[in-house]
């Protein structure tokens, strides 16, 4: 069993109930299983801004797949969202990112892990933060404390949702509080 964190971001489209679909249907890829999900995470887009906040959330699964067979299954859910093929970093009904694939390096035409830009954006680091145990090493970057202090995180600029889609924000940095007390 591999242990594999998966980024979900979406801004088209009801977001909220595409990304809780997306739990569900990762749960459901054969040879996979569903281990821990984030909270829903409203971010500001990084990229192109005149397009609408996005949901994010990370989830933790276990797989026998490859990585580069986990991918193809990753790119069928992402086909099923209905997804068009806009301009890059623009907006998406579902986009999937296999973040972390247990310690594996690689760089290929296709596959990259860990995930660009995964040491740097916050979309990513809280919610692998709040599902990942205290000093969780990121392959290549890390302890994931250390990258999180490498930025400024504006109090605005991350909330947490609940799954309720009842708008109710909450700082993201209340959720490690509650997590650890
Ligand atoms: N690919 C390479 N490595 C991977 C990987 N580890 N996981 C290749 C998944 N795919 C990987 O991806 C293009 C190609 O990347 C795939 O065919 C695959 O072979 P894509 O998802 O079709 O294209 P994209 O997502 O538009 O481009 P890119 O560069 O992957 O963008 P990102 O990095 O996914 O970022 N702002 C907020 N707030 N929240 C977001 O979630 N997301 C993006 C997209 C931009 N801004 C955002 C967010
Ligand atoms: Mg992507």
């Amino acid at each position: 069993m591999n242990q594999v964190f998966i980024g979900i971001g979406s801004n088209q489209n009801h977001p909220h109930f595409r990304v809780q679909r997306a739990f569900r249907q990762i749960n459901r890829i054969h040879k996979t299983r569903l281990i821990k999900k984030s909270s829903l995470y409203e971010t500001v887009p990084l990229g192109p801004k005149f397009q609408p906040n996005f949901i994010n959330a990370v989830v933790e699964i276990e797989t026998t797949l490859s990585p580069n067979n986990l991918l193809k299954e990753l790119q069928l859910l992402e086909k099923n969202h209905n997804r068009k093929k806009t301009k890059r970093w623009g907006p998406r009904s579902l986009d999937l990112d296999i973040l972390i694939y247990e310690q594996v390096i690689m760089d290929t035409e296709k596959l990259t892990i860990p995930h660009p830009g995964l040491e740097y954006r916050e979309f990513v680091l809280i919610p692998l933060y709040e599902i990942t145990s205290y000093g969780y090493k990121v392959p290549k970057y890390g302890n994931i404390n250390k990258l999180l202090k490498l930025f400024f995180i504006e109090e605005s600029f991350v909330y947490h949702h609940d799954y309720s889609n009842t708008h109710q924000y909450i700082n993201w940095k209340d959720i490690k509080k509650s997590y650890h007390h």
